[in-house]
């Protein structure tokens, strides 16, 4: 069904842009800037939707999964996170794998996927994680175990002084079923010196996905925007993922990350608007013709924005979450967790048919 007419989007000037995703055809970075720089963001919002449902029809995904943060000591301290503490100061944690056992014991529903990261913590080694990772698949092998970010993994690497590819193939070994997409933030040098200056660099971070990929690991991919990157750091960064993606074909899913702003030792100057977040989902969408989802992570976008999100590209809605620290520590306001008939309600709401999946988007 055809619901907006082709004149809109002329007038918008997005006539051409309008034809080549119509033909299929990639969009080029001159195109993603004039997305980004459209006066109408419900215009660049209709022409998202339009991939998005070509491509999934109007199923929104979710998933029964459960996170977990076994740390929140951090050596890497990025001026953005709310989350992290130095060894010794008061309320940083550490929890062992069976105080993380205990944990997923106590969630509503059996989870399908269990997302575990944590900060980068300097005396935890490989051990404690092939540990943590036995102990949960042994407890629960039917859920996929999807942990640690390409950043942990390079941490892990150094202060084991092994390889990031022979840690993935240990930690592999031990029940790792995917890598997660967090500690990307913003590829851009400039910004990522401002932000996050001991963090792996760009080229390591895509390094390390692209190596698991190699080995057969799936990933996920995350912007972190609506800081103090340009939309242009926002363009280079899909651009980015989306090469990596060529070569790699990895990527299961991108996740869009509005940045939150409390207790950050970063100054904001131009807080993001509801649209902007909308808008830049919406050319995610359209820029990464080559990762399949998107998704609208209610945690950080709240419910009420991660619906909309559903109708400005995204297709999936994550999933039941159970306990969050690292957007909560930031000042989100949604909930801890959300039930699956909370979730279904949700997406229904939005004119969605809900479609419960596992962490590879395997429909259940
Ligand atoms: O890497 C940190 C971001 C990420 C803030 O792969 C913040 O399925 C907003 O990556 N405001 C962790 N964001 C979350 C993440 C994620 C979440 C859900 C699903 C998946 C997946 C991945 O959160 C960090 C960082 O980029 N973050 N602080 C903040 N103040
Ligand atoms: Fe550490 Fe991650 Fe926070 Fe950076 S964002 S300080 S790596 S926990």
């Amino acid at each position: 069904m055809q619901i907006v007419k082709s004149d809109f989007f002329k007038n918008m000037g997005l006539g051409d842009i309008r034809a080549k995703i119509e033909a299929g055809e990639r969009l080029s970075p001159d195109d993603g800037m004039r997305l980004f720089d459209c006066p109408e963001p419900l215009a660049v919002g209709a022409l998202a939707q339009r991939v998005r449902t070509r491509l999934h029809g109007h199923k929104a995904f979710y998933v029964v999964n459960r996170h977990i943060n076994y740390t929140n000591i951090c050596v890497n301290g990025c001026a953005f996170c709310a989350y992290q503490r130095e060894e010794g100061q008061p309320g940083g944690f550490v929890l062992s794998p069976d105080e993380v056992l205990t944990r997923i014991d106590a969630s509503p529903l059996p989870p399908r996927e269990i997302h575990i990261v944590g900060g980068c913590h300097p005396g935890l080694g490989l051990d404690y994680f092939e540990t943590l990772l036995r102990t949960l698949r042994q407890r629960l092998p039917e859920a996929v175990l999807k942990c640690f970010t390409a950043v942990e993994i390079a941490h892990f690497a150094r202060i084991e002084s092994m390889t990031t590819r022979q840690v993935l193939e240990r930690l592999r070994a031990a029940g790792l079923g995917m890598l997660p997409g967090g500690g990307a933030e913003i590829f851009a040098p400039a910004v990522r010196q401002r932000i996050c200056p001991r963090k792996s660099t760009a080229d390591e971070w895509l390094a390390i996905h692209e190596e698991a990929h190699g080995l057969g690991i799936k990933t996920n991919c995350t912007m972190l925007f609506g800081h103090v990157e340009s939309r242009a750091d926002r363009l280079d960064h899909l651009i980015r993922l989306r090469e990596s993606q060529d070569r790699s074909h990895g990527y299961t899913c991108f996740i869009p990350l509005p940045f939150l702003t409390e207790n950050s030792r970063l100054a904001i100057d131009n807080p993001l608007t509801g649209l902007e977040e909308l808008r830049t989902i919406a050319v995610s969408r359209l820029m990464l013709d080559n990762i399949p989802h998107i998704k609208a992570y209610w945690v950080m976008l709240g419910v009420k924005q991660a619906q909309a999100a559903l109708k400005f590209g995204a297709d999936d809605f994550d999933g039941t979450v159970v306990e969050e620290k690292i957007g909560h520590e930031a000042g989100a306001d949604s909930e801890q967790g959300l039930t699956r008939a909370e979730l279904e309600a949700m997406i229904r709401g939005c004119g969605c048919t809900p479609v419960e999946r596992d962490a590879f988007f395997n429909e259940i």
